[in-house]
């Protein structure tokens, strides 16, 4: 898999409530942890997290650029700030970059912190909590979701090992996958904090849920990188997948139409349905 031919990766959000573990995925996917994962809510900007070794900054809503120390990652002020912007040598940001926003529902903070960010993406990874999944405040949001990015969108029910009896996970499995029909590429289960337990365990990492899962975001990032290679626009910006040009080919050879041997005979023109069989007519010729 590579970056798309127009050299602009899929751009995946990480979304949802707040300390529904979106910054625990982020790391998790990493594999190296710069974000801080909190018991209580964070007030932080978008996180854009691209490939490489720059030093950390800041892109503030004028544009403007300030280099910013990741210890302080928390005195970044919120409601001036963009986003912020990591660069980490972490494999999957080979294949795609993430976007680690702040929980949607967060009374001290306006919801233009993060609502100005979703131009910028491609498809989410939505995390809802067991306990309480899939919330109205939640159902809300994702109903002003393009379908262009649910269909590559991912709902992750995290912190599913705290829900102990087999009868609540199917329950509420059963219900999130019934309230969102039609609204994710897939849904899945997940205990993040096994699944960083795992490590090198791939029974633990399957039984976590993290297994399914990444293997479903790996068929995700390589559908999303062929619709990327078309165009510089996010998918936020379509309303449908189809919506987005077809692949850009071969730069179009000009043909030119010549006269059939009979001179009294009309041109035959390209585009004209009643001369079908125009382009393999001898008469046409490429220049
Ligand atoms: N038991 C359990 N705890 C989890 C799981 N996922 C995350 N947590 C814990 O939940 C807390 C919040 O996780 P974060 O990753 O900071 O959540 P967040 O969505 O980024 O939170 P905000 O950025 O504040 O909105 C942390 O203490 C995590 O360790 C899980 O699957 N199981
Ligand atoms: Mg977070």
């Amino acid at each position: 898999m590579t970056a798309s031919a127009l050299g602009r990766k899929p751009r995946i959000a990480l979304m949802g409530e707040f300390s529904a573990g979106k910054s625990t995925l982020s790391n998790l996917l990493m594999g190296v942890r710069p974000l801080p994962e909190k018991v209580t809510a964070t007030r932080l900007s978008p996180v854009w997290i691209t490939y490489g070794n720059e030093e950390p900054y800041r892109v503030d809503v004028q544009g403007f650029v300030e280099p910013i120390s990741i210890s302080q990652l928390e005195q970044v002020p919120v409601e001036d700030t963009r986003y912020v912007h990591l660069s980490i040598e972490a494999d999957i940001l080979e294949v795609c970059d993430l976007i680690d926003f702040p929980g949607i529902s967060d009374p001290n903070m306006s919801s233009d912190v993060w609502e100005r960010m979703l131009p910028e993406v491609d498809a989410v990874i939505w995390c809802t909590h067991a306990n309480q999944a899939w919330r109205q405040s939640e159902a809300a949001v994702w109903e002003s979701m393009p379908q262009s990015v649910r269909d590559n969108s991912i709902l992750l029910i995290t912190r599913y090992d705290k829900l102990t009896t087999e009868r609540d996970r199917m329950r509420v499995f059963k219900r999130v996958t019934r309230e969102t029909a039609g609204m994710f590429g897939g849904t899945f289960p997940i205990s993040l904090l096994q699944a960083i337990k795992a490590g090198e365990d791939y029974d633990l990492w399957d039984a976590s849920g993290a297994g399914p899962f990444t293997e479903h975001l790996i068929d995700t990032i390589e559908r999303l990188t062929k619709l990327t290679a078309r165009t510089e626009l996010p998918l936020y910006n379509f309303a449908h997948a189809a919506d987005v040009p077809p692949a850009v080919q071969a730069p179009v050879v000009p043909r030119r139409v010549q006269r059939r041997p009979d001179p009294a005979e009309a041109p035959l023109l390209l585009g004209d349905d009643t001369h079908e069989d125009a382009i393999s007519a001898p008469t046409l010729r490429e220049t």
